[in-house]
């Protein structure tokens, strides 16, 4: 057991696009200035941290996690001085800065690659992974993320270069104790500059195997990830967030063991693949079965409980928008936003919002033309080279494309939702007349302010960080339930998954026992309106007998 619980154990940590989220020099594109601008807003709806999206020099090839200098600030959104008054000003406000670390693959335009394709002599061309062949035959069959073959063929050379995302992002060959050196030092510049942690992005791909087509969890993954733990953040109060698409409960205990050597907590996507045919791709969709929804969360709860932490999130920069995806959008939008909200929240692990998330901002659904993510773009090109018609792929597209999630923060009514004053690189969601920030931080019934209500309440009951989690009425299609207990507290959290009326479990619960819900008037009885949703916290001495055993 550790003596003092770490900052963010009891934190919420709200993450940022930085190219979406507020523009300060009318280049229409969002900078570092800009979340200054913004920090007063962050700090009243209560978050103690942000995630910042990749804001290092870059091509811009996949908006900034293609990096060309690890080591400075991309003149879009700034320079190194803004970076420094931004962590500044956010520490002023009791708000730490998480810089997105892309240790997997840097650019092709990094001065590592420049080099590194010079020559098979030059000491750099060792820090990628390069494979003897001859042009059109690759080494084997392996498929970049974001469409054709990871390996690409480089004349100079005759090698082909591995990269498991776009062929501007050449993958860095980690079994090169060089490459790891000069990574850790990446880490030690960061951490010198005051940052408060880091998200590591596909960190469980870095120790690839290409000739045995291991991508993820390959067998020096742990090794090097103490390593660095070792000679950079290891010992220090930072947070440290593993992106993990391959971890199940056991790999997460090992990345997270609040006992180990390697980071604070995963993020991981079991949820997320819910609505997807199996074996197929996220395009592929289905839909989504609450009772799938449950295990899934309660395995995770009940398999990391006091020997690993979890990240709990619904939204990101590469999901399309809860409410739209799991909520309604329509005429249960606010009401809907709100349920997500109160089924997450209650359970254990480290919330993260995703900018806009908090004002219940819904997919774009774009035509083509207004689309801009690379992935999408070569998801288009390559489905409609297959059998699959324009309409297909335009629904894949709006139900799952990573625009959902970059379009402009909707702060007004105003033109362009006072993102910029110039021209946005992504086109502004229309409904920013109806959702936006100003609209709704004065308004007490708002989305915004039932999600700081929520982070405040939160971080005021105990049970919810600590408490030992039992899944209620499994079986039911259409109810959310579950129970926190601590020994002293049990906190109901009940949630109606759907637009249509449904009935709760019978619980131990009295009157002035609920501390949050999301209608007027908390439910009555066992009957939930749709999408209702609700908290009860109950002392165990008066409601329940106090379980055995704790
Ligand atoms: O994403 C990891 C990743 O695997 C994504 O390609 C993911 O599968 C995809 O977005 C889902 O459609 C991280 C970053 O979050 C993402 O933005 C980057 O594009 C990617 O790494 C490459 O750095």
């Amino acid at each position: 057991m550790e003596h003092t619980t770490p900052w963010w154990k009891n934190a919420v940590i709200y993450q940022i696009y930085p190219r979406s989220f507020q523009d300060s020099d009318g280049d229409g594109v969002g900078d570092l200035n800009g979340i200054v601008q913004r920090l007063d807003y962050l700090a009243g709806l209560g978050v103690d941290a942000l995630w910042l999206c990749p804001v290092y020099r870059s091509p811009q090839d996949d908006n900034g996690y293609d990096i060309s200098d690890y080591c400075d600030i991309d003149p879009l959104f700034g320079t190194l001085a803004d970076m420094e008054r931004l962590i500044r000003e956010a520490a002023r406000r009791g708000i730490r800065i998480i810089m997105d670390l892309v240790l997997n693959h840097s650019s092709d335009e990094h001065p590592w690659f420049l080099e590194a394709k010079k020559s098979r002599e030059n000491p750099y061309h060792d820090y990628y992974i390069w494979r003897d062949g001859v042009p059109g035959t690759p080494p084997n069959d392996m498929k970049a993320c974001f469409g054709g073959s990871a390996w690409t063929w480089v004349p100079e050379l005759g090698q082909y270069y591995f990269h498991q995302f776009s062929v501007k992002q050449p993958d860095l060959n980690w079994d090169n104790p060089a490459v790891r050196r000069q990574i850790y030092e990446v880490i030690n510049f960061w951490i010198e500059k005051g940052v408060g942690g880091f998200r590591l992005d596909v960190i469980d791909q870095i120790a690839k195997v290409p000739d045995e087509k291991i991508t993820n969890n390959g067998p020096m993954l742990h090794a090097y990830i103490r390593e660095m733990n070792r000679a950079t953040f290891g010992g220090t109060d930072l947070v440290t967030v593993g992106e993990t698409w391959g971890a199940t409960p056991r790999i997460a205990r090992q990345y997270s063991d609040p006992a180990g050597d390697e980071f604070s907590m995963v993020f991981q996507f079991e949820h997320i693949g819910l609505d997807q045919q199996p074996g197929g791709e996220k395009w592929d969709l289905a839909p989504l079965r609450l009772t799938e929804l449950k295990r899934v969360f309660s395995k995770w709860q009940t398999e990391l409980y006091g020997r690993g932490w979890n990240s709990l999130f619904w939204n990101n920069h590469d999901l399309p928008r809860i409410v739209s995806r799991w909520g309604d959008d329509g005429a249960y939008r606010e009401v809907s936003a709100k349920m997500l909200a109160t089924l997450l929240y209650g359970l254990q692990g480290t919330p993260y919002i995703y900018q806009g998330e908090e004002l219940g901002m819904t997919n774009a659904c774009y035509p083509l033309k207004d689309c801009r993510d690379i992935e999408t773009l070569n998801l288009y090109k390559e489905r409609r080279e297959k059998e699959y018609t324009e309409e297909e792929v335009m629904r894949s597209i709006h139900a799952k494309g990573r625009d959902n999630a970059r379009t402009p923060m909707q702060w007004t009514d105003g033109p362009n939702a006072g993102f910029t004053t110039g021209e946005p690189w992504i086109r502004v969601n229309p409904n920013h007349r109806q959702i936006n920030a100003r609209r709704q931080t004065g308004e007490p019934d708002s989305v915004f302010s039932y999600y700081k209500r929520l982070i405040a309440l939160r971080k005021n009951t105990p049970v919810v960080q600590n408490g030992r989690y039992e899944l209620l009425c499994p079986q039911d299609p259409d109810v959310f339930a579950y129970k926190r207990d601590d020994g002293k507290n049990t906190l109901y959290v009940v949630c109606n998954f759907y637009g249509r009326p449904a009935e709760g479990p019978l619980l131990p619960v009295r009157e002035g026992q609920v501390l949050i819900s999301n209608y007027p008037e908390p439910p009555a009885g066992r009957r939930l309106c749709p999408y209702e949703a609700v908290w009860y916290l109950c002392r165990n001495d008066r409601a329940d007998p106090a379980p055995s055993g704790q």
